[in-house]
């Protein structure tokens, strides 16, 4: 599927590109529904569920540890980015901030516009995942999730909410967005969790 849109990756890079998946030119912007208007000054990220409940304002964000993180970056419609630099908080340092309840083993990701989707707790808690606010140096743009999205790398992109405001804690596994609309549970692009036989 070469031409406008895809490039394919030469023998260099064919190890970094999952099946069934084609480079893509530029970053295309993936959405569902409107792209959500979110000042700094206005996004919070409430934790609620099985934890001690606590909202981090952007001011709180920005004094945890910032950390560069280089990650390629797979959408489940079959285009892949590779080395995306981001900045932002590990998900990791913002969990040494909470009190999780022990019978916590889920997580789902709440966001502006009503987005969710949803991880097991250590898919979530993994020191590569984090909240990132700069793509390639410069605030990230709305409509790739600016003030604030997640980066999840391991996983297809769908679970890497965008303009994220809460994240709750579950005792049970429980269906996001897409994932309630037939996407995989889980969405491992190297075993291609694409669609769900739910
Ligand atoms: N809130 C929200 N987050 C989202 C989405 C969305 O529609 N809403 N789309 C997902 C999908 S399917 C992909 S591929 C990536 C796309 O990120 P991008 O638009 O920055 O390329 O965001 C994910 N996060
Ligand atoms: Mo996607």
């Amino acid at each position: 599927m070469a031409g406008k849109f895809f490039q394919e990756p030469g023998p260099e890079l064919a190890d970094r590109v999952p099946p069934g998946q084609h480079l893509a030119k530029g970053f295309p912007v993936l959405t569902y529904g409107d792209t959500p208007q979110v000042a700094q000054a206005d996004w919070s990220l409430s934790i609620t569920g099985l934890a001690q409940p606590k909202i981090f304002t952007w001011a709180e964000m920005m004094a945890l540890p910032q950390v560069e993180l280089t990650a390629d970056f797979h959408c489940v419609t079959t285009w892949s980015k590779l080395d995306v630099t981001w900045r932002g908080v590990a998900v990791t340092d913002l969990m040494e901030q909470l009190v999780v309840e022990p019978e916590a083993t889920h997580v789902m990701l709440h966001c502006y516009g009503g987005y969710t989707t949803n991880l097991t707790l250590s898919d979530f808690a993994r020191p590569e995942n984090f909240f990132a606010h700069t793509l390639e140096g410069e605030p990230l743009p709305a409509e790739h999730g600016g003030p604030m999205r997640l980066v999840v790398p391991h996983l297809y992109a769908w679970k890497s909410a965008k303009w994220i405001n809460g994240v709750e804690f579950l005792a049970v596994p429980a269906l996001g967005f897409w994932e309630r609309n037939g996407y995989h549970e889980r969405g491992e692009p190297w075993a291609e969790e694409r669609y769900s036989d739910r």
